[in-house]
Order: C-alpha cells, then sequence, then structure tokens
C-alpha cells in the first residue's frame, strides 16, 4: 500500500508551544499542531502552510523542518510519512476552525495524556529545536508495540 504524505505544524514561541484540539476525523479529541494530507501539485511545505491557515486561521512564512517520522499500522488504514514542521513566527491571531480549537501551552504543560501517544517521545527534542527521524509501529487498539527514534546532527 503506498503511504500517505502528510505534514504537522507547531508554532513554538518560547516558552510556549499552540496546539489545537481536534474536533472531529482522525484524531478527534487529541491536542496536536496542524496540518494534514500533502494535495497533488503542492509541495510539502506548501501542504503545512495551507493546513496551518485552514485548521487556525495563521499565515506563516519561515518554518523549519525538524522531523520525519513513519507510522506503521496492522490494520488496513494506510501507513504514512509525517513531515514535522516548527515556526515561531506567524501572522494573523490563532482562530477556532471547524476542525480545532487552538490553545497555548507552556512546554511544562503540554498535555501528553491527551495526545498521540508518540508524541512523548519525539516531541521533547522538537522542542529543543534537534531534528529527529524515527518509526512507529501501531497495533490494531492504536498502542505502540515498537519504535526506532534518531537525533540527527
Ligand atoms: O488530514 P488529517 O486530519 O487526517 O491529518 C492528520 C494529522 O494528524 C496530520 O497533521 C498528521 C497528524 N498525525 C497523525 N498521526 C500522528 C501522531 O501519531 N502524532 C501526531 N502528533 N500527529 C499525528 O496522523
Amino acid at each position: 500500500m503506498n503511504k500517505k504524505i502528510l505534514t504537522l505544524c507547531i508554532i513554538h514561541q518560547h516558552p510556549k508551544i499552540l496546539l489545537g484540539m481536534k474536533k472531529r476525523g482522525h484524531g478527534e479529541g487529541k491536542w496536536n499542531g496542524f496540518g494534514g494530507k500533502v494535495e497533488q501539485g503542492e509541495t510539502i511545505e506548501e501542504a503545512a502552510r495551507r493546513e496551518t491557515k485552514e485548521e487556525a486561521g495563521i499565515e506563516i512564512d519561515k518554518m523549519n523542518k525538524l522531523g520525519i517520522l513513519d507510522f506503521e499500522y496492522q490494520d488496513d488504514s494506510g501507513n504514512m510519512e509525517v513531515h514535522i514542521f516548527c515556526a515561531k513566527e506567524f501572522e494573523g491571531s490563532p482562530t477556532e476552525s471547524e476542525e480545532m480549537k487552538p490553545k497555548w501551552f507552556y512546554i511544562d504543560k503540554i498535555p501528553y495524556d491527551q495526545m498521540w501517544s508518540d508524541d512523548k517521545y519525539w516531541l521533547p527534542i522538537f522542542l529543543d529545536g534537534k531534528k529527529f527521524e524515527g518509526k512507529f509501529f501501531f497495533n490494531e487498539a492504536n498502542e505502540i508495540i515498537d519504535y526506532s527514534l534518531l537525533e540527527i546532527n
């Protein structure tokens, strides 16, 4: 099966990050960065900017790709490659959309228990501004059964 390519963008204005509560669909009820599938004819960076605008109402110019993660599932839901970007600046003010409700979190109060279970492994590396690459394997109950994660210099 072809892997889907997705984006994830987290705004980091130290000591806070901007997350959004996913209101519907895949990941509903979880806090996450903004992102989604890369559409035909757009670059990964363009998709990251478009999704952030659609979901949080803000415009990003400069961003830094910090991570690439592979997610592999045992069922048929399809494997994914997620490109993770950090942006420090943006234009506009974060606004609730049909999909996401944005909120700032201090980095010592990140709600890991209401996030994807892999996030606690890689988000600390992201918050250090370091690059990383990894792979997470999930079972049918969406639990991590194995993973590898590498910091890249
Ligand atoms: O378009 P859609 O809403 O399905 O996009 C899913 C978003 O969720 C996309 O930004 C990628 C992101 N995402 C996953 N899995 C995981 C995960 O395990 N952790 C985090 N933080 N984000 C994830 O699809």
